[in-house]
């Protein structure tokens, strides 16, 4: 079984995109603790390709040149204090592997920790891989036929034939690395081009955890229905990236009404038990992978209804997007003027970063819906309340979670909760909500900035 996430029973997991290894390792001592985060899906920690056309794209470390632990993002030991680190606070790592392909055709020279490479002659001597390890060439163009979107070039990326038993131990010996340190789970990056056979094959080759249990895994499949690959060929493998969810949240909030119907089995999506949910992620925010008419941080106020609902909600398991600002698809995270990353920022307010970080995560609608998430967890929703722009639920007698599109609401609700004083989770208790004798309460939201309200019994008072 790869579904447990290994951070005792908490609920979510934030994405902190491009962050290099020390700034993570801060962030999780000093905010993702104690705000009841799970862990943090962090960028590919392997050696990757240096691209200089465009410059120093963030994509560049989706084409791997070995499996040293050696990326833009920091150094081997970096990687091991921060895992560690994390670890002692509470806070799991899980990382991105892109184990279906090396460098793109036609890439060469030198990675970024120091190993030479020559994708045109398929030499990897860093990991070691040669041309045996590859499948033979050839272009995908065409997402209706399985066999073509597993054994064919993504993007001319040299794709690695994980049904050659030195590939799969080589990748078994990469992950089996990354566990030894502490990690505890993995994001397989490109999952849908790699056969579910195979993926099973190298699991089985996986160590436990030092401390017990099978490693974490969620698979990328870009599964938006119209393709014979489904993201349930994958569930036996661990959860799977539900990207139809985020553009039924995207339609959600245009019209709060339909946000009830969120989760559509009867579209196909995955089972909440397997499936890995978010409102947009590093390649849909941007165009690239699955991308289309979706919220992001650009549009703040809309974006944080859409967490906040995720968070409130009972479907899947959670992932938070914390973005660095970008004006063009290709550019990479904030940098020096040698391209190394920049430090991490935080306001003063500490609800926001700066050198164009956006930490999303730290935004009060959002990262105070993870203590609401953590705490009504295994309820299901009760007196349901929509309208085109006001929305509320309670998670069984354990919570209560209101918001409205323009920020204003002033409604009597039944919360389904136990009468008392409770205290709003997003305003930190600026608000207070009385819940009478019968379960009625008076929700008032006068705020764009905080637009959302929730409460938990057990919550501070
Ligand atoms: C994915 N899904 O399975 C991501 O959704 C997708 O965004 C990733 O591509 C892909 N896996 C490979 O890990 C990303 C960029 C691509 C980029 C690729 C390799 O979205 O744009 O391709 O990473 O860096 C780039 C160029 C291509 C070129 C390729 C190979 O954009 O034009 O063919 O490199 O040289
Ligand atoms: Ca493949």
């Amino acid at each position: 079984d790869y579904t447990d996430p290994h951070c005792g029973g908490k609920q979510v997991i934030v994405h902190l995109f491009e962050w290099k290894w020390t700034d993570i390792a801060l962030e999780c001592e000093r905010y993702l603790s104690k705000k009841g985060y799970c862990g943090v899906q962090v960028s590919p920690a392997n050696e990757h390709v240096m691209v200089t056309s465009p410059p120093r794209p963030w994509w560049e470390r989706y084409q791997p040149v070995s499996y040293k632990l050696h990326s833009r993002s920091g150094t081997e030991a970096e990687f091991t204090d921060m895992v560690s680190r994390c670890k002692a606070v509470g806070v799991r790592i899980y990382v991105d592997v892109i184990i279906n392909h090396m460098a793109g055709l036609g890439r060469t020279g030198t990675g970024t920790g120091g190993s030479s490479f020559d994708s045109t002659n398929y030499n990897f001597p860093g990991v070691p891989y040669v041309r045996e390890h590859f499948n033979p060439y050839c272009k995908l163009n065409n997402y209706g036929d399985p066999n073509q979107v597993r054994n064919c070039y993504l993007v001319d990326l040299t794709d690695l034939d994980q049904g050659n038993e030195y590939v799969r131990n080589s990748i078994a010996g990469f992950l089996n690395k990354l566990t030894d340190l502490g990690v505890a789970g993995y994001r397989l990056d490109a999952a849908k081009h790699m056969w579910p056979r195979d993926l099973t094959a190298i699991q089985q080759k996986l160590k436990d955890l030092p401390e017990g249990g099978r490693p974490f895994f969620f698979m990328e499949v870009i599964d938006q229905g119209g393709e014979p690959i489904k993201t349930q060929e994958y569930t036996p493998n661990g959860y799977v990236t539900e990207f139809r969810y985020c553009i039924k949240l995207r339609e959600g909030i245009n019209d709060f009404g339909r946000l009830g119907q969120a989760v559509d089995y009867g579209w196909g999506m995955t089972d909440s038990g397997h499936a890995l949910v978010f409102v947009d992620n590093h390649d849909n925010q941007r165009g690239h992978g699955g991308g289309g008419d979706l919220l992001t941080h650009k549009n703040p106020q809309n974006y944080k209804l859409a967490v906040a609902f995720m968070l409130a909600n009972d479907y899947g398991f959670t992932r938070v997007m914390s973005s660095f600002s970008f004006s063009n698809s290709d550019q990479g995270p904030p940098h020096n003027g040698d391209f190394s990353t920049m430090d991490v920022t935080i306001n003063a307010d500490g609800k926001g970063c700066g050198n164009g970080w956006v930490c999303e995560h730290r935004w009060p609608s959002i990262a105070n819906m993870v203590a609401f998430r953590n705490a009504v967890a295994g309820t299901t929703k009760g007196n349901y309340y929509a309208t085109n722009g006001e929305l509320a639920f309670s998670r069984g007698n354990k919570g209560f979670f209101a918001m409205s599109k323009s920020g204003q609401m002033d409604k009597t609700l039944q919360t389904g909760l136990p009468a008392g004083q409770y205290c709003d989770l997003i305003t930190d208790c600026a608000r207070k909500i009385t819940v009478d004798g019968s379960g009625n309460a008076h929700i008032v939201l006068n705020s764009n900035d905080n637009p959302v309200v929730a409460f938990i019994v057990g919550g501070p008072t």
